[in-house]
C-alpha cells in the first residue's frame, strides 16, 4: 500500500502521513472519525481531517499539557478534562496518588469506544480506573454547572473549527477559571505561533483579566502544524510552583526538569507580540 493521509488544516500549508492500513471510519452525530495504522508513527486519530494524536508523539502534547497545571498545584484532588475522550490526558492525570476523580466531559462517545479499542497500547485502560468517570456531554453547561469543583482543568480540544470554536472563546475561558477551586490551575490547547498568533493574543487576553498568572508554553509535536503546539497556562498559582513539586511515577517521554521551564521560553518575535 503506497496511501499518504494528508492533513489541510491550513490552505497554505500541508502534511501527509503514509498510512499502511485503515483500522477505523465512521461519520458520528459529530464528526468524521478515521485512526489509521501509519508508517513510523504507529496508529493515528484523525477527526474531520485534522490530526488529533500519533502513538509516536503524543506523550509530547499530553504530558505538557496535564502535567504543568498539575504540579502547578501540587496535589489536585478534582481534575475535570474537557474533551480528551482519547484517553491520552486522562492517562497522565491518574499517575497522580493525590487524584481521587477525574472526569473527562467529552461529546462523542465514539472517541471514547474507538481510541480504547485502537490506542491501548499506548495509554493502557484509564477508563478502567475507578477514579475515571466520563460525562457525555457539550462542556459548557457541564462548568456553569459546577463553580469552584476542580483543582485542575486541561481543556484538551481539536482546533477552533465548527463545534469546538466555543472552547476558545472568552465566555469558555471564564466558565472555566470560575469551576476551578482558589488557587487552582487550568490548561487549554492553544495553537501554534506562526499560525495562530491573533487566537492566542485574543486568549492571553481573556486569561490575564482572569487570572493573576497566566503564560503560554510550547511541545515539539511532528505530527502537528508548524512541528509543535502550544497550551496556555490560566491559574493566580505561577506555573514556577510546579518546578519545586516531584514528578509522579510513570512519565518517562518528554517533560523533565529542563523542558518543563525552558518550555515557557518564546522566540522574541511571539514573546513581544504576547506581552509586550
Ligand atoms: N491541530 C491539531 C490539534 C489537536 C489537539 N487535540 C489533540 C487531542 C489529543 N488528546
Amino acid at each position: 500500500m503506497n496511501n499518504w493521509f494528508t492533513e489541510e488544516l491550513h490552505p497554505y500549508y500541508r502534511k501527509s502521513l503514509r498510512v499502511k492500513k485503515i483500522l477505523a471510519d465512521e461519520q458520528t452525530q459529530y464528526q468524521h472519525i478515521q485512526i489509521f495504522e501509519t508508517e513510523f508513527f504507529g496508529n493515528a486519530l484523525v477527526l474531520d481531517g485534522i490530526i488529533q494524536l500519533t502513538e509516536r508523539d503524543n506523550s509530547g502534547y499530553h504530558e505538557m499539557l496535564v502535567h504543568v497545571p498539575m504540579l502547578a498545584v501540587g496535589k489536585p484532588k478534582r481534575v475535570l478534562i474537557v474533551g480528551g475522550g482519547d484517553g491520552g490526558s486522562l492517562q497522565q492525570a491518574l499517575r497522580y496518588p493525590s487524584v481521587e476523580e477525574a472526569v473527562v466531559c467529552e461529546l462523542d462517545q465514539r472517541v471514547v469506544d474507538l481510541s480504547r479499542q485502537y490506542f491501548s497500547a499506548s495509554f493502557g485502560d484509564p477508563w478502567a480506573d475507578p477514579r475515571a468517570k466520563l460525562i457525555v456531554r457539550d462542556a459548557f453547561g457541564f462548568l456553569e454547572e459546577n463553580p469552584r469543583q476542580f483543582d485542575v482543568i486541561i481543556s484538551d480540544t481539536t482546533d477552533p473549527i465548527g463545534m469546538a470554536e466555543r472552547l476558545f472563546s472568552d465566555d469558555f475561558y471564564k466558565r472555566m477559571v470560575r469551576a476551578l477551586t482558589p488557587g487552582g490551575a487550568a490548561s487549554t490547547q492553544c495553537e501554534q505561533p506562526f499560525f495562530d498568533a491573533e487566537l492566542i493574543k485574543q486568549i492571553y487576553k481573556s486569561a490575564k483579566a482572569l487570572a493573576k498568572n497566566p503564560a503560554y508554553y510550547y511541545a515539539h509535536i511532528p505530527t502537528y502544524p508548524g512541528g509543535g503546539i502550544g497550551f496556555m497556562y490560566v491559574s493566580d498559582t505561577p506555573w514556577e510552583n510546579g518546578l519545586k513539586n516531584p514528578y509522579p511515577p510513570g512519565i518517562n517521554n518528554y517533560i523533565n526538569p529542563d523542558v518543563h521551564q525552558a518550555a515557557f521560553a518564546l522566540p522574541e518575535f511571539f514573546r513581544k507580540e504576547l506581552y509586550g
